[in-house]
């Protein structure tokens, strides 16, 4: 990428954001939800079994999320950004950070929560204390 990098003017940043038009480049503020669930990311599925079988929304983090309500699903197949808020929507979780995750039951770390181990994942969100549909926030804890 470093190839990419050219002096900031007003011209420079129109062209850039002119080329990550035409080449569907993501913002540097989503850069980290690519619809992958990548090494050092927090991943949560819209459907049960990581999406097998149904619609491929998912998202991504690399640190903790107090509140849901301005996050929209990542559509992996079509590589962009649904209209659907996610949150109490999440039913699939992966944590391939190397922290303890934390998935709470309501905005700004309330209510029922369990706590993924690094490494976990877990496809079955219902059985689970924070439940299925009800995720609202998580907690990074390094
Ligand atoms: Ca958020
Ligand atoms: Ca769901
Ligand atoms: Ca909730």
């Amino acid at each position: 990428m470093s190839g990419m990098k050219r002096k900031i003017t007003t011209a420079g940043v129109m062209a850039s954001i002119a080329l990550a038009g035409v080449f569907g480049i993501a913002p540097a503020a989503s850069a980290a939800v690519d619809g992958s669930c990548g090494g050092g990311e927090f991943c949560l599925y819209e459907n049960t079994d990581y999406n097998k079988g149904n619609t491929p929304n998912v998202y991504q983090w690399t640190g903790s999320d107090r509140d849901y309500n301005n996050n929209r699903w990542y559509n992996a197949a079509d590589r962009e950004f649904t209209n659907d808020v996610l949150d109490n929507e999440a039913s699939s979780v992966w944590n391939r950070t190397g922290c303890d995750v934390t998935l709470y039951q309501h905005v700004g770390y309330g209510g029922a929560n369990t706590t993924f181990d690094p490494g976990d994942s877990d496809g079955y969100l219902a059985n689970n204390s924070v439940g299925d549909n009800r995720a609202s926030a998580h907690k990074f804890k390094c």
